[in-house]
């Protein structure tokens, strides 16, 4: 005997139900398209269709000295959209990158709550200055826990690798003589006696810090196809920095982008409307849309 079964899932993330017309019109650019080329919101909706298609907008936020002007520039050099931080000139962001540097405190809890809930992602920086990544994930854990939100452990700076030829060739010779990376910074530049030296070693320290340096040298002592030169080995750190991951976070948060942008169209229209620019097809298009 057959029966029918219904499976039912959950919608996949940045679903939605099927686009009333403005929308539909303002993904495909041709917003303008709606109505008479004589009407004056032709050029209404033309600026509203081309601020939508925007890229996408990420604002870093985060107490000072948490690591955020380097975690701008993680997300512009790993994942591309538009990324401003604090202070600079910005326009509406889309999404907010909260960093975190261990568990939060009250100015977190403050700042986070002035943030829009549903386009916040958090992230714990600096994973790499932790014991190992693994402890940085527990401290990530527990954040998350206390905040009821995800906490992804990321290292921004192993994101912005980008390890030069000579030193990759210092990192090789290194690797070589055996040199480990000490627990302590400080042992890493006393162990070296002449000052041009010691001026590679604290390059590479503010480049890619202890835990980069530690696995620079591992992965070329292994002779790993990850070490082979400077650009691969660039390319492993990133792929250690837990920054790419990000992206899915991201558009797990589309579908609210998505949905805001259209909010500012209807606001746009409203406007136009309630200073009578061709206001009967303002209407009509903002009835077409829903109620908003
Ligand atoms: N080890 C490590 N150091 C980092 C990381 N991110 C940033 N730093 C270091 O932390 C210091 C501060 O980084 P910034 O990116 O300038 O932080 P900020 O939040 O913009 O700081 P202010 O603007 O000075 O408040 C710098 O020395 C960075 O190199 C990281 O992921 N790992
Ligand atoms: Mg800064």
């Amino acid at each position: 005997m057959g029966a029918n079964v219904r499976t039912t899932t959950n919608p996949p993330p940045g679903w939605r139900p099927p686009r009333d017309p403005l929308s539909a019109a303002a993904e495909q650019g041709g917003l303008a398209d709606l109505v008479e080329p004589s009407s004056p919101l032709v050029p209404v909706l033309s600026a509203a269709g081309h601020r939508f298609l925007r890229p996408l907008h990420v604002q870093v936020v985060g107490r000072p000295g948490v690591g955020r002007d380097t975690m701008a520039r993680a997300l512009r050099e790993r994942l591309a959209p538009t990324v401003t931080g604090l202070g600079e000139d910005a326009p509406a962001a889309d999404l907010w990158l909260h960093v975190l540097a261990g568990p939060p405190r009250r100015a977190d809890h403050e700042l986070l709550s002035s943030l829009p809930a549903d386009r916040v992602v958090v992230v714990l920086g600096k994973a790499d200055t932790h014991p190992d990544w693994e402890a940085a994930v527990d401290v990530a854990r527990r954040c998350s826990t206390q905040l009821g939100l995800p906490v992804h452990a990321v290292s921004q700076l192993l994101a912005c690798a980008d390890l030069g030829a000579a030193e990759f060739a210092a990192l090789t010779r290194l690797a070589a003589e055996r040199a480990e990376m000490p627990s302590m910074a400080g042992r890493f530049l006393a162990g070296a006696p002449e000052l041009q030296e010691r001026l590679l070693r604290q390059g590479l320290l503010r480049r890619i810090d202890a835990f980069g340096i530690g696995t620079a040298l591992r992965l070329i002592t292994e002779e790993s196809d990850e070490a082979a030169d400077a650009d691969a080995l660039n390319r492993a750190l990133h792929a250690r920095s837990g920054v790419t991951q990000l992206g899915a976070a991201f558009g797990d948060r589309v579908g609210r982008v998505r949905f805001w942008r259209e909010v500012e169209i209807r606001a746009e229209l409203e406007r136009a409307a309630a200073r009578g620019c061709d206001r009967e097809n303002a209407e009509r298009l903002l009835a077409a849309g829903g109620a908003g």
